[in-house]
């Protein structure tokens, strides 16, 4: 390996290689060559195997349409990752990587879904993935399946090779992001009796919390041709993506860490602000209007946008519901919104409600529950969001049941098929504790709202769903 500092990522999706692989791209264009950081990028799940395939055989360097509202783009062509390993095939590959003494932190995207939460925010150690890791872990031998076994691996060598303190970020979208991950990570350690690496990491290691922000579309089939056109280069995993990026980053490193700043990401101690204001106005505002979206018929997200009642909906949702109820406001939040709503309107990004779409119930407690918890206390009742959750029950009886047909992808699919095989599908829904964390039970009122709200979309779609 080089002399380069380097950051490793798990991970390795568009919204990756969009945003922090982007980030290091603009960081290394203002320095000379000995003080770039390049990442090494860690498949970790055998789905996304094409992705390293392919990136592999162009070194880790791809392209990347960045489009504005207007429609212009740019082929930004990025060369911030230089080695691409998948774990997936092969765990013994994140030893050989964290061999290195130039990894000076690892960031990670693995979705929502990645960390196996429970109601109480714990580790769901009744997950067969994550009890499969324990295992793999505690005997030694077999490959890992989760962030976390991964995570031991690369963590046990770092303290073996005595490489020092390192940074863990994670960049997904959960709220106080880095506290989560280092919480339920110890869970996952203390279960598989790893007590000294315990030890280790509390003197080691750092889990900084951070809000990231790019809407990345899926790439259209005709992206590959578009780069060819543009560039002349044929390259396989291009990848596409709205022209604003924001990267909020809690100042809490363990060791050195690329100088962000100066390509414009934020460090700051309060990066709670930040990422409540961005989960609950534009992830929030992507759940709601994606499955009411769907049902009538929409497939990109701008179209959301451009129908006024769906656009008025949410306009409600965020003005009654939302802002209302963020009370630590470090920027203009309406400003903030309009902002939001103007890139949604982006019709060139073409972004797929199809990718909005997936994943929603893990999605769900982390968007959309503690706007209606806080509704709920402070004695509001948030009809926006009741109508809008109202289309989501809907959307998945009527997907489920094969009468709308979707490409619907979820993980935990079986969770909402249990609710419809239930005598009362409805009732079964609103008592999931997962789902609504002791909210429906702790208010009566809004249950029963909610149940009268879905059985009248029910009603209209199951005729028109037959
Ligand atoms: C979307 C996000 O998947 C989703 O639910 O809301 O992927 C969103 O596009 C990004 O968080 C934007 O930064």
């Amino acid at each position: 390996m080089s002399e380069n500092n380097r950051l490793v990522h798990f991970g390795i999706g568009a919204f990756h290689r969009g945003h922090q692989a982007y980030y290091l791209q603009l960081l290394n264009d203002t320095l000379p060559e000995e003080e770039h950081w390049y990442y090494t990028v860690i498949n970790l799940r055998q789905e996304t195997r094409a992705i390293p395939t392919a990136l592999k055989k162009q070194n880790g360097s791809y392209h990347f349409k960045r489009i504005a509202p207007d429609g212009s783009a740019q082929f930004v062509n990025i060369r911030s990752i230089n080695a691409v390993e998948d774990a997936s095939e092969d765990a013994s590959v994140i030893a050989q990587v964290f061999n290195d003494d130039k990894v000076k932190a690892i960031t990670i995207t693995v979705t929502e879904g990645g960390y196996y939460l429970t109601d109480s925010d714990d580790l769901n150690l009744a997950h067969p993935e994550i009890a499969h890791d324990v295992e793999v872990i505690c005997q030694q031998q077999g490959q890992p399946k989760t962030l976390f076994g991964f995570l031991t691996l690369a963590l046990i060598t770092r303290q073996k090779m005595k490489h020092g303190a390192i940074t863990v970020a994670t960049c997904d979208n959960l709220r106080d992001n880095g506290n989560r991950l280092r919480n339920v990570f110890y869970q996952f350690l203390e279960s598989t009796k790893l007590t000294d690496l315990i030890a280790w990491l509390d003197e080691n290691a750092t889990f900084p919390c951070s809000m990231v922000d790019r809407i990345t579309p899926v790439p259209t089939t005709s992206l590959v041709e578009e780069v060819k056109q543009h560039t002349g280069i044929d390259d396989e995993c291009p990848i596409m993506g709205e022209d604003f990026e924001q990267w909020v980053i809690e100042d809490k490193f363990a060791t050195t860490f690329p100088p962000l700043e100066t390509v414009g990401v934020t460090l700051t101690n309060n990066v709670h602000a930040y990422e409540e204001a961005k989960i609950r106005i534009l992830n929030g505002g992507h759940f709601l209007l994606s499955y009411v979206g769907a049902l009538r018929g929409y497939v990109t997200f701008d179209e959301n946008i451009r129908d006024p009642e769906l656009n008025e909906w949410l306009k409600q949702y965020h003005q009654n519901e939302v802002i209302p109820t963020i009370y630590d406001r470090p920027f203009d939040l309406e400003a903030y919104r309009e902002v939001i709503i103007s890139r949604f309107s982006n019709r060139y990004i073409a972004d797929s409600i199809e990718r909005i779409a997936m994943d929603s119930i893990s999605k769900f407690p982390q968007f959309i529950l503690p706007t209606l918890k806080l509704n709920l206390d402070r004695d509001y009742m948030p009809t926006a969001a009741i109508r809008l959750i109202a289309y989501w029950y809907c959307f998945l009886v009527l997907n489920i049941s094969d009468r709308f047909e979707f490409n619907y992808k979820d993980p935990y699919i079986s969770v909402a098929r249990k609710w419809m095989q239930s005598p009362e599908p409805i009732e079964a829904f609103l008592n999931d504790s997962d789902i609504w964390h002791g909210l429906t039970t702790r208010f009566p009122m809004f249950s029963q709202a909610l149940a009268n709200q879905i059985q009248q979309t029910l009603n209209i779609y199951e005729e028109r769903y037959p």
